[in-house]
């Protein structure tokens, strides 16, 4: 058995906003000291991850000089270089400066929308300077709280507006990023726009380029919302566009709490897992979540290491489940297909449609046939609670 050991080629990551969340709340002030982000990158190279995540300012103040920016960025490179970490992915926080409070390329007014192109664009040549090969859209500030105050179609077109114009963008300048669209369906707005996978999927299919977008599911934002988040990341994989995803851990129906991975729904957590794994989803495990606020710094490191190590034992279960010679013959006996009736509907024709029509299906035995799932629930249930 492994002792789960985190190594590189696991391509764990962490937003440097995560372990360095200082545990500030609604309701309550931080209660952990800022973290530096050489501190986090040296730390989190030590515990095994690949990589850390930023927004433009988790690292650069915003009011920073340009003299300012260049120092930090310099400092933080070599922070990285030292400890063999990257950067494979990048962002804009386009949600916590007050000019963002009504929106950013969604936003009534058009000096809003050109401010926050301006701040993508500076934190798309920032990401590309460090190596990001992957750019998320997270739209926190897109939606509404009152629909009288914009017409969500005119929402679409302008966000529609600003991510072709930032697409071309990326390709002038040569950097070929990705692009991942991160949806959520509230918090911090009342409602936020494109709030499912599939609401993200559908409007990449209106962009001028969509081959350059992708989504970044994030399992507390479905989950948030009662939304089975397997099925969401499954939906983007069938489509060719999980361009990277946000691990994390959320009982539903509440705020978006952002526990650490595996923390609560093992077992969707378990399937989940063995779905990017067995898919050959070859992107970045990114945790996109954050200590309890109970916690100090080694608290922080508890949960670091909680988020890689969970990953790895699930990793290892799902490989089990697959080499499970019970469950196995139980799994492919469900879909058996003796009488070769599915090469009946792989592809139409009239010889074919003649054959269905002509079948004779014994609906009622059908109907009273039972399917198993009780025991292979449960024969799943012990295997991830380690008794079989
Ligand atoms: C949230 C989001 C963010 C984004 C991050 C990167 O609920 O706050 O998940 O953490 O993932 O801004 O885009
Ligand atoms: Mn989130
Ligand atoms: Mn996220």
């Amino acid at each position: 058995m492994s002792n789960y050991t985190p190594q590189k080629s696991d391509k764990f990551t962490f937003g440097l906003w995560t372990v360095g969340n200082p545990g500030r709340d609604p309701f309550g002030s931080e209660v952990r000291p800022p973290m530096p982000p050489t501190k986090s990158v040296r730390k989190l190279s030590e515990l095994g991850a690949y990589g850390v995540n930023l927004h433009d300012n988790d690292l650069v103040p915003i009011d920073a000089t340009p003299a300012q920016r260049d120092s930090i960025v310099k400092e933080f490179k070599q922070a990285l270089n030292e400890s063999g970490m990257v950067v494979p992915m990048a962002t804009t926080n386009l949600f916590s400066d007050p000019i963002f409070k009504d929106g950013a390329f969604t936003s009534n007014d058009p000096v809003v929308r050109a401010y926050a192109l301006q701040k993508t664009m500076s934190a798309m040549d920032l990401g590309a300077e460090l190596g990001a090969g992957v750019y998320v859209f997270w739209g926190g500030r897109e939606g509404t709280e009152t629909d009288a105050s914009k017409d969500a179609r005119d929402s679409m077109k302008r966000f529609r507006e600003c991510l072709n114009f930032l697409a071309e963008y990326d390709l002038d300048q040569g950097y070929n990023m990705k692009f991942a669209l991160e949806p959520k369906p509230n918090e911090p707005r009342g409602d936020i726009y494109l709030p499912t996978v599939g609401s993200a999927l559908g409007f990449i299919a209106t962009l001028d380029k969509p081959e350059k977008f992708g989504v970044n599911p994030e399992f507390a934002h479905d989950t948030m919302a009662g939304l089975n988040f397997v099925h969401a990341v499954a939906q983007a994989i069938d489509a060719g566009k999980l361009f990277h995803i946000d691990l994390n851990g959320q009982k539903p129906g509440r705020y978006d709490q952002d526990y650490r991975f595996g923390a609560e729904d093992l077992k969707a957590n378990f399937f989940l897992v063995k779905m990017l794994e067995d898919s050959g989803y070859s992107g970045m495990r990114h945790f996109d979540a954050h200590a309890y606020r109970t916690e100090d710094e080694e608290g922080v490191w508890d949960f670091a290491r909680g988020c890689m190590k969970t990953y790895l034992i699930l990793k290892e279960k799902g490989k089990q489940w697959n080499e499970d010679a019970e469950i196995q013959g139980i799994v492919k006996n469900l879909s058996a297909d003796t009488g070769n009736i599915s090469s009946l509907f792989s592809s139409y024709s009239k010889e074919n449609a003649s054959k269905i029509t002509a079948m004779n299906v014994d609906r009622i035995a059908y109907g009273k046939k039972g399917y198993g799932y009780e025991k292979l629930d449960q024969l799943t249930t012990e295997l991830v609670l380690g008794v079989r």
